[in-house]
């Protein structure tokens, strides 16, 4: 019998949950284990050179760690039937804006109804982060282990930009973001038509293991946007659930000249929710490296963060992490399109000019990010 892969995660974890998604839909043998294992700690943490999950481990004892890293292994064994990567113009350059924006842009929401609702949360959470707390700890010591990570997650929210001044409209900005979702899933099963592609495994990150699995906002999906919940579902089994009525469109995904109107309303909530956050993230990002500009790129260790910066949400003057991860993401988008023909080019512009996007394609950091010993790293 083959060996399976093993998959190194949380059940509560943003990235663990897209990368099971993605190998349960594509029937790839794995066997879960919890990251806090003296295995991980000991033997894999050193080797991806910091503690973070998912980690992947293959059946020849490779380590393949990061969401889209893991996604893109799979895709190159062609392990999806109909690969996740849309083959289309505008269809692929859709994929990446909701790779980019499920995976980074939704945090606020996710770390808003996991951090910020203790009274219905609390004790779920208090069992679940058992997945990433080292075993025989005894009550207490898990106690003051679910403190010390929890307290590292609530400051992260707070790096998110969720404070108290902005939780009401982190809430009525997931709502309007809930609505639109679910009438569109009243068209389609998948973000872009008859199957999932990476921007259904970006949105799922965020959707499920937060916001369709914490106490708090598993009600609000399950009562306000049954079609989403229905389609966290959906994403996370290996089965083909067949729905007449909402599968009549068929099992392709849209073509790039019949775009929904639904889905362009999800990409004019990206360009409010988000645009003026990664604009933020690319311009700091560049006046960083512009005073770094003598240091050696083979030199500076990023970490998860290279500094905080402020710009208006929503009325809001707000102040979040720049991660470099997010250009690595961005790059994705930015690449496809640059690679493409005229008339290619043309197609995808025409529709992010017309939801309000169009100056997210042109974004550049004047370091290219890559990833290099399971690093974030920049380039020339
Ligand atoms: N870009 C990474 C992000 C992974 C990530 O942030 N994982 C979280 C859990 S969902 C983590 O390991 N956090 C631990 C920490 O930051 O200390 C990926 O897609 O794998």
């Amino acid at each position: 019998m083959t060996k399976p892969h093993l998959l190194y995660g949380m059940a509560g974890s943003l990235y663990t949950g897209k990368v099971r998604a993605y190998m349960r839909q594509n029937h790839i043998p794995f066997v879960e284990h919890k990251a806090g294992g003296k295995h991980f700690t000991e033997q894999i943490v050193p080797r991806v050179n910091r503690w973070i999950i998912p980690v992947v481990e293959t059946p020849d004892g490779e380590l393949v760690q990061d969401g889209t890293v893991i996604l893109d292994h799979f895709e190159k064994s062609g392990a999806s039937g109909k690969s996740i990567h849309p083959k289309t113009p505008v269809m692929r350059a859709v994929a990446h804006l909701f790779e980019l924006f499920g995976g980074e842009g939704l945090l606020r929401p996710a770390m808003h109804y996991r951090w910020n609702f203790d009274e219905t949360n609390l004790s779920f959470l208090r069992d679940t982060f058992r997945d990433v707390l080292p075993d025989g700890l005894g009550p207490e010591g898990e106690a003051a282990a679910f403190d010390h990570a929890s307290g590292r997650m609530r400051k992260a929210a707070v790096a998110f930009g969720v404070t108290s001044e902005t939780f009401a409209t982190v809430e009525e900005s997931y709502a309007d973001f809930l609505s639109r979702f679910n009438a569109h899933l009243q068209q389609t099963p998948f973000l872009l038509g008859g199957y999932a592609t990476i921007g259904d495994f970006g949105l799922f990150g965020p959707l499920y293991p937060h916001l369709a699995r914490d106490p708090k906002p598993l009600h609000l999906m399950q009562t306000t946007a049954p079609r989403v919940f229905r389609w966290t579902e959906r994403m996370n089994m290996p089965e083909t659930f067949v729905d007449e009525e909402v599968e009549q469109a068929g099992d392709e995904l849209f073509t790039d000249n019949e775009i929904p109107d639904t889905l362009k309303s999800l990409m004019k909530f990206v360009a409010d929710e988000y645009l003026s956050e990664i604009t933020a993230h690319v311009k700091f990002a560049n006046g960083w490296l512009d005073e770094n500009a003598e240091t050696d790129p083979s030199k500076m260790r990023l970490g998860r963060g290279i500094g905080m910066t402020s710009f208006d949400w929503r009325g809001h003057e707000i102040s979040t992490a720049v991660m470099p991860y997010r250009f690595f993401l961005l790059q994705r988008l930015s690449d496809w399109v640059e690679g493409l023909d005229e008339a290619g080019k043309i197609a995808v512009r025409a529709l992010f000019a017309e939801t309000r996007l169009e100056s997210i394609l042109d974004l550049k950091t004047t370091r290219r990010v890559e990833r290099k010993n399971h690093l974030e790293v920049w380039t020339d």
